[in-house]
């Protein structure tokens, strides 16, 4: 529905390449709404919970190094279809497979450096907010040119 939510994180590559306001652009010019965003350095127990679903993969103790190697930027954004659009903005897991044009695709080389996270369902977009932002770090607002973007 139009309230649905997503959560996008940029993760350390991206911050430490400069790329964040490159990929908070992308979301926010294709007319997502931000409600949420932070710079975090978030715990190994966060990174662990985050990616539960993948604790049994062999890949999993260096995706959490990686993730809690650095600050990320999360994001919280809000609109029509956003989970699905966003994961296409974002582009295929492995970097080398990601089409041009998503921020994976021109951004990146390698699945373990693919410098972005975006939540795979509204259910999973809703878990991951409440995992990463406190309840008063969620701002719901209506941007004043929504009438320009919406009819
Ligand atoms: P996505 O981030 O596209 O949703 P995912 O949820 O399957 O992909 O995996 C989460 C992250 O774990 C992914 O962004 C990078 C890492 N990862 C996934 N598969 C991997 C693999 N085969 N080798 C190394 N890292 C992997
Ligand atoms: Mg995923």
């Amino acid at each position: 529905g139009p309230s649905e939510r997503s959560y996008v994180m940029i993760k350390p590559d991206g911050v430490q390449r400069g790329l964040v306001g490159e990929i908070i652009s992308r979301f926010e010019k294709k007319g997502f709404t931000l409600i949420g965003l932070k710079l975090y350095t978030c715990s190994s127990e966060l990174a662990k919970e985050h990616y539960k679903d993948l604790s049994s993969k062999p890949f999993f103790p260096k995706l959490v190094e990686y993730i809690t190697s650095g600050p990320v930027v999360c994001l919280a954004l809000k609109g029509p279809g956003v989970v699905a659009s966003a994961r296409k903005l974002i582009g295929a897991t492995n970097p080398l497979q990601a089409e041009p044009g998503t921020i994976r695709g021109d951004l990146g080389i390698e699945t373990g450096r693919n410098v972005v996270h975006g939540s795979d369902s509204p259910e999973n977009g809703e878990r991951e907010i409440a995992l990463w932002f406190k309840e008063d770090e969620v701002c719901e607002w209506e941007p004043s040119m929504m009438p320009w973007l919406r009819e």
